[in-house]
């Protein structure tokens, strides 16, 4: 290993919250406990915390400095003119409609972007973007290029639009049946791969010659700029904040969970740049969120916003992150366990089909491997397969996605390489007695996004 394949930790730290490893007797009433989900572990017994990078951020001086700084009136904050102008300035939309975090800002664009029956394209399904796309009667296409759905192809910006399969969708089905293009950077459920400037532009191309419209799902867009800067011809000496503003200059607007690349704990976005969307969307946002000038978030919560996405663009935050989370994947490679390849931005998949081939996909093998390895280390990591899926909304039927995954995800300036190694060391022991993990069946399913809250019991 190179020293500096994996920069240390670009900070100090000046406050700490102590974590505890509870036994494995504990652990094993508390799974149970938990129907298996780790979804419903409580967090007091969970040792490294993998669930998701989503709201789980630490927050720099500066931030908690600038939450003494809230401005908590009703109307008017200054905080939220400070984050329209960071936000204009950084992304480059003209304007922005402030939600209490991702969802909201998909729940606004979707009401006001689709008529019952129309398309949107997108790279590969989010659950809860895929969720208010179907509940305002859209239908989801998946237009993401073919190796994004095989675990093991290693291939670079895997996250891609396949323009082809684009093209296709507006030949049958015809432009003015195509709500709009949703273009996430970087895919989560693909493994947090990256999409290409190129193909942001060729997405950006085709799809004004039918004068369809193009929002991004800007979740992750500084990881995503990163790999633009690290593997992108023409990238290597632009700072990341150029990236970026170039990635979004090709779009009509976006929708922004800032509880990841903001690195703040709650709240959300929504930027377009037509004004009458706009106006529509400032009179939804009245109605689920609140106030335009705050939509859900407090005064304090919209400067800290302002401050950590300022931050997330200092180039050894960004190269830190994504090399930490590759430290990890590259540890559990050399170990020869499966994983989503190559290793994406925010987690490390480990490929449950290949972990537990034993299992059919319906004994739902990654949500039973997420629960073994809290049993075996007190780790918490996330199911992302059949069971996040869940049902087609006509046939009643599960989606049967290709990638059956368990997602340990890397919260964003939180854990050190020395916790990243003992995640690694504890997938390494599960997977020597891999045989021993069992099937699950449901005895709980909620209807909607129904992974958050399920209830199994093992079988056999
Ligand atoms: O959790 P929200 O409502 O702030 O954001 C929803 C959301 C939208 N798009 C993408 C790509 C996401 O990853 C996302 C939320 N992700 C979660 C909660 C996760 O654990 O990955």
């Amino acid at each position: 290993m190179n020293l500096f394949d994996y920069p240390a930790e670009p900070f100090r730290i000046k406050s700490v919250e102590p974590v505890r490893m509870i036994s494995r007797e504990e652990r094993e009433k508390v799974i149970k406990a938990a129907g298996f989900n780790t979804f419903l572990i409580p967090s007091d017994d969970v040792y490294i915390d993998l669930l998701t990078d989503s709201g789980t951020n630490a927050m720099s001086d500066r931030q908690w400095a600038g939450m003494m700084m809230g401005d908590e009136a009703y109307a008017g904050s200054r905080n939220f003119l400070h984050l329209e102008e960071t936000v204009r300035e950084l992304f480059g939309f003209r304007y922005l409609v402030p939600t209490h975090q991702g969802r909201g800002a998909e729940n606004l664009l979707s009401q006001i972007a689709i008529r019952p029956g129309q398309y949107i394209p997108g790279n590969m399904y989010f659950t809860t973007t895929r969720y208010h796309q179907e509940r305002n009667g859209g239908i989801f296409a998946d237009v993401i290029r073919d190796e994004a759905h095989e675990a093991s192809l290693s291939v670079p910006f895997k996250g891609n639009i396949d323009l082809h399969k684009l093209q296709r969708l507006i030949n049958e089905k015809g432009a003015e049946n195509i709500a709009y293009v949703c273009l996430a950077v970087t895919v989560n459920l693909a493994g947090g791969q990256p999409v290409s400037m190129r193909n942001i532009r060729e997405v950006r191309e085709l799809t004004a010659r039918y004068g369809i419209k193009l929002f991004f799902d800007a979740t992750r867009c500084v990881e995503n700029a990163y790999f633009i800067r690290e593997q992108e011809e023409g990238y290597a000496d632009k700072p990341i904040a150029d990236i970026v503003r170039e990635m979004f200059s090709y779009g009509d607007g976006c929708t922004m969970s800032g509880k990841k690349d903001c690195l703040v704990n709650i709240g959300g976005f929504l930027c377009l740049n037509d004004e009458e969307l706009f106006s529509q969307a400032k009179e939804l946002v009245v109605v689920y969120e609140g106030m335009p000038s705050y939509g859900g978030m407090a005064g304090r919560d919209m400067e800290a916003m302002a401050i950590g996405l300022r931050e997330s663009m200092q180039f050894e935050y960004i190269e830190h992150r994504v090399k930490q989370v590759r430290y990890l994947g590259n540890r559990l490679l050399e170990a020869g366990i499966p994983i989503i390849e190559p290793i994406g931005g925010h987690a490390v998949f480990l490929d449950a089909r290949r972990f537990c081939p034993h299992l059919t996909q319906e004994q739902f093998p990654a949500q039973s491997l997420a629960a073994s390895l809290y049993l075996e280390s007190g780790v918490r990591s996330m199911e992302r397969g059949i069971v996040s899926a869940g049902r087609d909304q006509h046939t009643g039927d599960h989606h049967h996605p290709k990638l059956e995954t368990v997602r340990l995800t890397i919260p964003r300036r939180v854990y050190t390489y020395r916790h990243m190694d003992i995640v690694a060391d504890a997938v390494i022991s599960l997977y020597q007695k891999r045989q021993h993990i069992k099937g699950l069946r449901f005895v709980y399913e909620p209807k909607q996004l129904r992974f958050f809250t399920a209830r199994f019991e093992e079988i056999g």
